[in-house]
This record gives C-alpha cells, structure tokens and sequence, in this order.
C-alpha cells in the first residue's frame, strides 16, 4: 500500500489532518488500532478554542458543532465562599465554545467515510520503518496479517501511549514532565448543568469542576488522590462530595442523576522536542501532555495539525518546504505558554497534601489575578486560546 502522508492514530489529531489533507488533494491513509465506536465514544474535552472551531469549519466538519455548540463568553472560580467571573469577551476579546470530542470525532468520520474512507479501524502500528530517509514505511497488523505502508511523510498523531514518539532514539529527543500527584475523577451524567456557564472550585477538601456537553448533559469533575480507584465512588459518593466543593447557592441548585460514565484520569504536563525527526512529525498528545485545568489539550492538537496541514500543503502544492521546516518550533513557542497556563491553573487551584501556607497563598494569588485588570487578562487571553504567528493565523 502506498500514499503521500501516513497518519498513525484516529484521534482528533489524525482525522482533522485527514480532512484537511485530503480537502487540498494530498493523499493520505488513517491507521487507527481501535474500532471507530470505541474512539468515539472515549469521553474527553468539552471545551474548545474559537481558533479550533475555525480550524473545524475550515474542514467542512462544523455543522453540528454550529447548531449545537454553546458559545460561552466566561466562567467563574469559586474559592474561599466567593465566586469571580472571569469575562472572557472583555478580558479576552473571544469566547469558548462547549462541545464534546465524541461529537467531533463523530462528524469528522462520518464525513471522512462519506467522501470513501481513508481511515483503517483495529489498524495496530508496530514499526515506523526509515523516517530519515524520503521513503518511510509504517508496519502495522490488521486482521492479524502485518502489512507496510509506504508514504514520503508519517504524521505521529497516536497519543501519549503510542509509538510514533517511542520509535524516535532517545538520544534524540528531549522529554520534560511533571506527574501531580493527584487525578480528576469525572462524572458524565443526563442532568441539566448547575450553571450556565463553567465553576472552577479552588476548595479546602481538593479542587472541582462544573462542565457540561449540552443543555441537558452535565460533566463535573472532583480532584482525588493518584492512587484512587472509580470503584470507591458510587454515584452518591460523588454527589456528597462535589456539593461539599461547591459555593453553598450552587451545591444547592445541583440536580444528580445515575452517571452515564465514570473514569479517573490523572494529570501530568510533559512535552518532548523536537516534533519532527527527518520526515515523521509529532502532532498532539503523541507530543505533549496538559493537565485539563486549562482545557488546552485537544486545542493545542489542533493547532499543531493546522500548522502540519498547511506545511505539507505547501509542500506538494507550492513545493514549498519552509514551513515543513519550522513546523517544530513554530508549535513548541505556542506549546509551552499553553503547557505554562495549564501547570499555573492547576497549581493555583488543586490542594497540594496538608500545606496551609500554600492554601493560603494560593487564596491571596487568586484575589490579586481575578481583580487586577492584569490578572483577568492573563487568564481570558489564555483561556480563549493564544494568537498564531504568520502565515498560521
Ligand atoms: P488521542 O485522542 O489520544 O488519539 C490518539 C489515537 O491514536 C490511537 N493509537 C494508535 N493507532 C494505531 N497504532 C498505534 N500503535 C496506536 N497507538 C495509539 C489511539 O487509539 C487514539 O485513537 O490523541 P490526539 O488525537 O492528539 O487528541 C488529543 C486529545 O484527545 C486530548 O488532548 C484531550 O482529550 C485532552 N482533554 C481536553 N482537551 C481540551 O482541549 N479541552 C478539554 O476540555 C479537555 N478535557 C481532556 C479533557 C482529557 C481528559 N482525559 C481523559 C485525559 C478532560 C479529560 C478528563
Ligand atoms: C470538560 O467539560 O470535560 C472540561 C471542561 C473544562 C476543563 C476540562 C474539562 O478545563
């Protein structure tokens, strides 16, 4: 099998580069290791970027994100009994747009199928095989027989745990990383949100999250220790213990239901440079890793494939290959102040162990950030995504 661009991994990454490849006329193939309903039904980010609306739009995949998306112009962070809000159109001159990753990557393949299908589900790579040279060949094993995939470029858009980036010398490749030493425990649940627009909870019994997926569909969110097990906390237990982080007028309006799902999922910054190793690129969680705080992590992987996508356009429509070229530090320069406000978001926020001087001055930093006209700035500039440089914007 042969084609221009091989995309290891079906996630968001990988089938918006498809889209955006093949809307262009570049040729490229998916191989995804899981079955379509399992990728989309993985329940992940809500909350996007207006850049990562545009980028969807500009891969014909927006419809529904149109109809059904929430356009939310802020969002509050309760702590110490009060509520700030944090104006994201006047602090920030955009929004945010609430709607999930499981209707994202739906829409991506159902229009990916329509238009003849490129992505292979339950596709394992095992091998990337002469990525320095101009000929790469990505081994994989599909209905048990192992085949190669011959291109000139291979996108790694597989994830954290995938092999792209493990497949790169380790000498080659700088990896940074912070593991906290907490995770989010997440509910999805049929019930209408507390709130209208999201309540971030810097509370004494550990940090929470009000988010939702539609006007009837809520996701909140409890901090609970590394080692925490989904099995010790029955729906009621969840419940209890959210309306204990909450502001008393919220917790009080909060409507509980059987949750829908229910998963742990632990928070970790990390970020390897560079992303290009001769012609295999990094793209998306393969590349780096945001804790949620800062609902950076599926918009930080759109922005790598807007910047691929234009790169490998350029270089099969204009033979153009400058961009290809800054692909790696044009992303990272982004990256970092997204990885930056993540980390800072969370520290300020999450309880780090019995540390009431730290309490404390995590009390007096949010007073300062979310009165000072600077501080809103720096939060609803962050919170609604960072500007790209030219030719990306
Ligand atoms: P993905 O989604 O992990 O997709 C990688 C795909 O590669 C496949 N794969 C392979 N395929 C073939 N061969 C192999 N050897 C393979 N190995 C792996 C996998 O099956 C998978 O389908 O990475 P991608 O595309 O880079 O997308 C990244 C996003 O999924 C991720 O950053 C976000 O979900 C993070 N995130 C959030 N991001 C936001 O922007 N806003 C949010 O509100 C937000 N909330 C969240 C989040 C992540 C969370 N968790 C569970 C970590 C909330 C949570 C709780
Ligand atoms: C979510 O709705 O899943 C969500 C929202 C905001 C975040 C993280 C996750 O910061």
């Amino acid at each position: 099998m042969r084609t221009q661009v091989a995309i290891i991994g079906g996630g968001p990454a990988g089938l918006m580069l498809s889209r955006l490849l093949s809307l262009k006329g570049v040729e490229c193939v998916v191989l995804e290791n899981r079955s379509r309903s399992y990728v989309e039904g993985r329940i992940r980010a809500g909350v996007l970027e207006q850049s990562t609306a545009e980028l969807l739009a500009e891969a014909k995949v927006d419809a529904r994100l149109k109809s059904e998306g929430l356009v939310h112009d802020g969002f509050s962070i309760a702590f110490d009994g009060r509520r700030a809000r944090i104006d994201l159109k006047k602090y920030g001159n955009g929004s945010v747009i609430v709607y999930g990753q499981t209707e994202i990557t739906k829409d991506m393949n159902d229009e990916l199928s329509a238009a003849g299908g490129n992505v292979h589900f339950e596709a394992e790579c095992v091998a990337i095989k002469d990525y320095e040279s101009g000929s790469p060949k990505v081994v994989f094993v599909q209905d048990g027989r192992e085949r190669e995939l011959h291109c000139d470029y291979v996108a790694g858009c597989d994830g954290y745990h995938g092999i792209a980036r493990k497949s790169i010398p380790s000498k080659a490749l700088r990896e940074f990383e912070r593991v906290y030493p907490f995770g989010w425990l997440g509910v999805l649940s049929e019930t209408p949100p507390v709130r209208e627009e999201l309540i971030y909870s810097n509370h004494a019994r550990g940090f929470s999250l009000c988010s939702m997926r539609s006007r009837t569909r809520s996701r909140y969110y409890i901090q609970v220790s590394a080692d925490e097990k989904v099995e010790a906390w029955p729906d009621q237990a969840f419940w209890d213990e959210l309306r204990r982080r909450l502001p008393q007028d919220v917790a009080e309006s909060l409507v509980t239901g059987a949750s829908i799902e229910k998963s742990i999922a632990p928070l970790r910054s990390f970020v390897a440079e560079p992303l290009r190793f001769g012609n295999l690129f990094l793209a998306g969680d393969a590349a780096h890793i945001v804790p949620p705080t800062g609902a950076k992590g599926l918009n930080l992987a759109a922005a790598d494939i807007r910047v691929l996508a234009r790169a490998l356009v350029a270089h099969y429509l204009d033979k153009d290959d400058g961009l290809l070229d800054r692909y790696s530090q044009v992303c990272l320069d982004r990256i970092w102040k997204a990885e930056r406000f993540s980390w800072w978001l969370t520290s300020m926020t999450h309880r780090f162990g019995d540390d009431p001087f730290g309490y404390r001055m995590q009390l007096a930093e949010l007073d300062y950030v979310t009165e000072a006209e600077a501080g809103l700035r720096m939060i609803a500039e962050n919170y609604v995504g960072l500007p790209f440089e030219k030719p990306f914007a």
